[in-house]
């Protein structure tokens, strides 16, 4: 290479060759071809912005860009995420209740866990397959948009755990995996047996290591207010999601209804 082939600093970095002059023209119409593709892409997207269906009451693309912020506040299956835990002894000697939409029946006496899997049979588990899973325990400040919050001794299986052992939460009907995020729906449903009160939950905060299907509080089996026989606790979320008496699970990509969210709180309700 020469020292005359070198473009003064100022130049653009064109390859170190000699380049024919119909090359040069053909490479500054192509460049000006990129310049107008960019000076109309406002234009288009202001068309494309306007044009869109509106879903819920916001125009779609908007609404997308929301959820991409949500999904920035997510981390699948991290373990750097996690919400702080405090010793056994700092956990309220008497969990406060709050809510009782969904519990105003009697627990039915042959409960167990109704499990909507797409395109198979439905499966039905009962407390006992739940409990044979790996258990875990948490203690954390639970907390209520209303205001309150209170540190809690929570016991159960990790949900991701429990997703893995029977293949739920995917499409290809495969254990969730890191290596396959697409492969997993975008939420879980959540309703109680009598569907008095529903929640849905986005995927990564079901499978977040500190998600519990919770059946103890302080070491005892859940009583019927804080919802028996297993409900759902999720401390990367305000209360509103931590839906007590789970009757049925399901899986969907869409938003599942939920109870709040219907009566005007944000879905995501994340901490
Ligand atoms: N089935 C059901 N689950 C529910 C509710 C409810 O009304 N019904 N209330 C939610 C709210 S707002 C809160 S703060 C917590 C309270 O849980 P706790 O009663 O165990 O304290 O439950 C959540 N789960
Ligand atoms: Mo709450």
């Amino acid at each position: 290479m020469t020292i005359s082939n070198k473009p003064a600093p100022n130049e653009p970095q064109l390859p170190q060759e000699d380049v024919p002059e119909s090359a040069v023209r053909r490479r500054m119409l192509k460049a000006f071809g990129w310049f107008s593709v960019a000076a109309a892409v406002p234009f288009v997207s202001y068309n494309w912005i306007t044009r869109s269906p509106k879903a819920m009451g916001m125009l779609k693309p908007l609404r997308d860009v929301l959820n991409t912020n949500e999904t920035i506040a997510r981390t699948y299956f991290s373990d750097t995420h996690l919400v702080r835990t405090f010793a056994v002894d700092d956990a309220a000697k008497k969990a406060r209740v709050n809510g009782y939409d969904g519990l105003k029946s009697p627990i039915p006496e042959d409960w167990k866990l109704q499990i909507d899997v797409p395109g198979k049979q439905p499966l039905a588990l009962t407390i006992d397959d739940i409990k044979a899973l790996p258990k875990q325990e948490i203690v954390y400040e639970f907390k209520c948009i209303e205001g309150w919050s209170q540190i809690q001794h929570w016991g159960g299986v990790r949900l991701s755990d429990f997703l893995e052992k029977y293949k739920l939460g995917t499409r290809s009907g495969n254990a969730p995996s890191p290596d396959n995020t697409d492969d997993l729906f975008n939420y879980i449903g959540l309703e109680t047996p009598d569907k008095g009160y529903y929640v849905g939950i986005d995927i990564e905060s079901a499978l977040h290591p500190q998600t519990l299907l919770a059946y103890e509080l302080n070491g005892q089996p859940i009583n019927s207010q804080h919802g028996a026989p297993l409900r759902l606790i999720i401390p990367v979320k305000y209360g509103v999601k931590n839906l007590k008496r789970i009757g049925r699970m399901f899986f969907a990509d869409e938003r599942p209804r939920d109870f709040w969210a219907e009566r005007g709180y944000d879905y995501y309700v994340g901490l």
